[in-house]
Order: C-alpha cells, then sequence, then structure tokens
C-alpha cells in the first residue's frame, strides 16, 4: 500500500467499540440498520406503514388522490410516528443505544414536507420527552399531505419551468436533469398556484431526508445537495441553490429551503429527546441524512468512478460514479453522496422484471428454466435479431407523443423487432425492416441482450466510463447467473452480486460512520479507506459472479451496441416525431 493511501487508512480506523445507526425512510417502511466498527451488520428493524400504522390509511405507505390523476401523497406525521416506532421496537430488545456514535439516513427521493409558520420556535426547539414526537408535531404542518416520488400530477408545472429556463436540455445542463413530474421543484410550483394559503403559511420545505434528520436534531436541518438534485433547483455543477430556477418556481422560496449543506457534514447533535428515552448519548452526531439511492450507491460500496450497479427489479436501475458527467434528457445527475469530487449518474427502466416475466409467460411457459433453456439454445449476438420490448411507456429512450385534446404525453408501447448483420454499416441499419416476430429462443435472447445493450448506451451517454471498473448486480433477476455472464460480456467488466436487499439503510449506516470521521479528521476523508479497514465478515464483500469475457466478443457486442443504439434514434423519430424532445 502507497504511504498515502496507508496515512489515509489509519486515519479511518473507527473506535472498536463504536455503533451506528443508519435509517431508511421509504415508500412503505422506516427500516433502522446498524453496524460496528468493522462494518458488520449488528441488527436491524423495520416498521410497515399499512400494517403497523393502520391509522393513516395508506396502501402501499400512500395515498392516492382519486378526485385528481397521478396525484401521491404521504402523511408526513406517519413517517414520524414510524421513527418513534421502530426506536420503541429497538428499546424492546434492551439495544445498546448509548454506544452509537452517529446516525444518518436515507429518504425517499424527490418528497417534500411543509413545515408551518411558527413550528420551530413554537414545537420543534421545544420538544419533550415526556410526549409522544407525533403528540407534539400533529399541528406541525402546513399540508399534511406530502407529495412523493410517484406523484406524476405536474406535467404543467414542468413545462412552464423548462420553457422559462431555455428548454429541457438547458434545465438539465443546470440542475443534472430536465424537469421531471416527480421532482421537488415542479411540485412546490403546483403547491403554490394550487394552494396558495399553504405556500404562505409555510415556513420551511424539507426533503424526506432533511426532514427527518430535523426531528432527530430539534431543529431544522439543510437539505443535503446530493438529495438537492432531485429538485430542479440547484446549479448541480456549483451545488448552490440556482436562482433562475427558484425564481421560475415560485417566489421567496430560497428563504422557505434554508441553506444547503454537504452530505458527509454534522447536522447536529442528537436531541435531548432521544437521549432521555431511549438513551442515546448526548453527542451521539447526526450526520445529514441523504435519498435512497445516492445512500444505496454508498451501501453497495461504489467507491471509485467507473464503479456500477445493476439493480434488476420491477423497474430495472443503473447507476455509477462518474467524474464527468454528461446531462441532457436522459437520466439523472446527482453529487456522489460520499465523494465531494465525483457524481452519481442513474437510469431507471420501466421495463424490467415485468417485461422479462411478460416475455418467460408467453414463451417459456411461465418457467424460468425454460426461458434459460431457450437462452442456450441461441448464440451471443443473437445472429444479429435485435428487439425493442416496452411492455410498459419506457423512459430510456421516451417515446412520447403529446395528446392534440389534452395536451399530456403518451408513451408508446409495443415490441419492435429487427435483423441486422455483422457486415452492415451504421447507415445501412437505419435502413433496416422491421419483423413482426421472432422464435422463442431469439425473442428471449434479443429481450435480454437488447435489455443490457441499452443500459450500456444510455450509461456512457450520461457520462459513465466504459467499460466500467466493475459491476454490482442487485434485484430479484440477479439471481440468475445467465443473465450475470451477459452483462459481463456486454458491459465489458467482470459482474459481482450483492444478496442484501436493504442497501439503502446500510448506505446510511455507512454515511453515519463516515460522517463520524470527518468530523473526528476535522477533514475530508475517503469513503474508501474507511471500507479498507472492513472486516472480512462485514458487510461490504461481494461474491465475483461473472467475469468480462473474451476480448473479440466484446468487441462484436459494441459494435451491436451502436447498431441498436441506431435502430432506437429512428424508433424515437419516428414515434416521438410529435413530441416536444
Ligand atoms: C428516484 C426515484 C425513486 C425514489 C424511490 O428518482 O424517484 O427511486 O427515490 O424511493
Amino acid at each position: 500500500m502507497a504511504s498515502k493511501a496507508k496515512a489515509a487508512a489509519a486515519a479511518a480506523i473507527l473506535p472498536h467499540d463504536a455503533l451506528f445507526l443508519g435509517f431508511d425512510s421509504s415508500t412503505q417502511s422506516l427500516k433502522a440498520t446498524v453496524v460496528d466498527a468493522k462494518l458488520r451488520i449488528v441488527t436491524s428493524e423495520i416498521v410497515h406503514f399499512d400494517s403497523e400504522l393502520p391509522h393513516y390509511k395508506t396502501k402501499d405507505g400512500v395515498h392516492r388522490d382519486l378526485s385528481e390523476n397521478g396525484r401521491v401523497t404521504a402523511p408526513a406525521l406517519m413517517w414520524v410516528e414510524a421513527l418513534e416506532c421502530v426506536l420503541d421496537k429497538l428499546k424492546k430488545r434492551s439495544f445498546p443505544f448509548e454506544a452509537i456514535k452517529a446516525v444518518s439516513g436515507s429518504g425517499q427521493q424527490h418528497g417534500s414536507v411543509y413545515w408551518k409558520k411558527d413550528t420551530l420556535n413554537s414545537k420543534l426547539q421545544k420538544l419533550s420527552h415526556l410526549e409522544s414526537l407525533h403528540g407534539q408535531l400533529q399541528d406541525a404542518f402546513s399540508t399534511i399531505h406530502s407529495p412523493i416520488w410517484m406523484d406524476s400530477s405536474t406535467f404543467v408545472q414542468c413545462k412552464e419551468i423548462e420553457e422559462a429556463l431555455g428548454g429541457a436540455v438547458a434545465l438539465s445542463l443546470l440542475t443534472g436533469s430536465r424537469a421531471h413530474e416527480r421532482y421537488t421543484g415542479p411540485q412546490i410550483r403546483k403547491l403554490y398556484q394550487t394552494q396558495k394559503e399553504v405556500y404562505e403559511n409555510t415556513e420551511r420545505i424539507s426533503l424526506v431526508s432533511s426532514f427527518m434528520a430535523s426531528l432527530l436534531v430539534g431543529d431544522y436541518v439543510s437539505i443535503d445537495y446530493s438529495d438537492a438534485a432531485g429538485m430542479n433547483l440547484m446549479d448541480f455543477k456549483n451545488r448552490i441553490w440556482s436562482h433562475v430556477a427558484l425564481e421560475a418556481t415560485a417566489p421567496h422560496l430560497e428563504e422557505k429551503l434554508g441553506p444547503l449543506a454537504p452530505p458527509h457534514a454534522v447536522a447536529g447533535v442528537i436531541n435531548p429527546f432521544f437521549v432521555e428515552r431511549y438513551d442515546f448519548s448526548a453527542d451521539c452526531l447526526v450526520i445529514q441524512w441523504s435519498g435512497d439511492n445516492l445512500c444505496s450507491l454508498a451501501g453497495l460500496a461504489l467507491d471509485h468512478p467507473g464503479d456500477v450497479a445493476v439493480s434488476l427489479g420491477t423497474s430495472d436501475t443503473v447507476f455509477g460514479i462518474t467524474t464527468n458527467p454528461l446531462p441532457g434528457l436522459e437520466g439523472h445527475i446527482f453529487p456522489n453522496c460520499v465523494d465531494p469530487h465525483s457524481y452519481m449518474v442513474m437510469l431507471v427502466y420501466k421495463n424490467g422484471s415485468l417485461t422479462r416475466e411478460e416475455v418467460r409467460d408467453r414463451c417459456a411457459d411461465g418457467s424460468w428454466d425454460h426461458f434459460n433453456k431457450l437462452l442456450d439454445e441461441t448464440s451471443p449476438l443473437n445472429d444479429g435479431k435485435v428487439g425493442f420490448f416496452y411492455k410498459y411507456p419506457e423512459i430510456l429512450p421516451p417515446l412520447p407523443g403529446i395528446c392534440p385534446c389534452t395536451e399530456r404525453t403518451f408513451c408508446l408501447v409495443g415490441v419492435h423487432r429487427f435483423c441486422v448483420k455483422e457486415a452492415e454499416s451504421l447507415d445501412d441499419v437505419a435502413e433496416a425492416q422491421e419483423v413482426l416476430a421472432f422464435d422463442p429462443s431469439t425473442e428471449v435472447r434479443s429481450l435480454v441482450e437488447g435489455q443490457f445493450l441499452s443500459m450500456k448506451t444510455h450509461s456512457q451517454r450520461i457520462g459513465m466510463p466504459m467499460p466500467p471498473k466493475r459491476i454490482i448486480a442487485t434485484g430479484g433477476a440477479s439471481a440468475n447467473h445467465r443473465l450475470l455472464v451477459l452483462m459481463a460480456t456486454i458491459f465489458g467488466c467482470d459482474v459481482y452480486t450483492a444478496q442484501r436487499t436493504d442497501s439503502a439503510s446500510l448506505g446510511a449506516a455507512f454515511r453515519a460512520a463516515h460522517g463520524w470521521l470527518c468530523n473526528d479528521q476535522k477533514d475530508f476523508v475517503p469513503i474508501a479507506s474507511m471500507f479498507a479497514n472492513a472486516a472480512e465478515d462485514g458487510a461490504i464483500q461481494f461474491k465475483l459472479s461473472a467475469h468480462a469475457g473474451p476480448n473479440d466478443l466484446q468487441a462484436k457486442f459494441a459494435a451491436l451496441a451502436k447498431k441498436r443504439a441506431e435502430l432506437e434514434h429512428m424508433l424515437v423519430a419516428k414515434y416521438g416525431a410529435n413530441s416536444t424532445l
């Protein structure tokens, strides 16, 4: 080990008896995960909103407003009560709260909480341990309905904000993403336009992450600049609020948002409420909370540019670290929450496991074994047979049209199949004829190769180094080894697997330890040096599941990826002709 790295690792040693607590305030539950100084998981606990807090009457953790298309909210008070509930559960098990040196957390991204005027002085800074937290805060919000990431009711506001900023690309270049209906800026604008009195009566707007941190500190906690990139309000390169974006959103917004903070910073010490009730140590630090996807990046121990995670779940998600992000119409860019010099780029596909299951049911009698056999019957590259499977309207690529009557976007669904030849040039590919059907084995391979080829192309387009350094695969479908082999060949790197499903709360616990270290060293400490001191049986060990594969095959896949991208471009031009993209 070079002497600089040795010194960093030596500085990154956590006190041997310390514990670090990470929460994940997600859509359906609040989870707590505790790690020790060697980053081994000590314990975890969870509260499910629907079943354990039924009086909030949520379904899957949310309220769907039947009177307004696309409106999805959650009651902020439920998240407060969940915090008490999860801590009560740990207390019942005689958990040694006093050993916790620092706490941090992960929150579902984009959701916003509206604190009513005068709440800070009269309630939040005056918490009494003799009463419940949710009892004391039940009248703390100017609206009890917090819009969350599932909301898609702000189409109009997205267009207004994009127009005011010079278009979707300009907004993305400034804030890291084009306007998205779930993003907080468009949500705040809608609240300002449709419930002005609520907006006026709000003294502070928090994200779910900074809201939960505020409860622990008993004061308003800043929004961290990683989660802030999910708002369409922050100049993501300079990590400051963008005045043009603020003005295009709502008046006097900066004073309601408060200052931004680095994600590894100390937000404060834990409020006496938690010391009295649960026996936390009075000097336990609260480290800034951040967004769930960002915390997952930390939980999967991605710590260098070129590290990528691919989650094969209901929707497929790809995220990774880069120092050279390329904002555009696709994907999302956030400052990395464990490294001030790099960024996390993220792509979300709607056609993930449900689309794989649809092809399995149609071609393989509903059996994964049969699906795998069909995959084995065909060779890599599928003899040039390329497919695009959109069971659901896809985000990547977006294929939207604008409905002339409602002016709402609609997206095309369906399957598009093409045959291309190895010798063809990209111009020839643009002329390729669509075919109506493939045989079952060709269909199966064109689906899975297509999904990975698309991930590779779009990741590269948003600035991910290619090939990646390594991929950590997660999610249900990562149990299928054949998919991992294909992923390794197409991306051209080794693929590791992580079987744990709690990367967000685990990442929050790692971030608590990391924030504590940075504070202890009075300087930023690279998280990699903290990971270097983890135990062999710690939570950052992953299994090597598939090797990169032969170079010549990788090169052929790279050529096929280009041809597929050309076909995709053609589809967007054809079906997205009326769109504003
Ligand atoms: C990310 C997003 C979701 C939520 C889920 O942009 O909207 O992944 O963070 O909690």
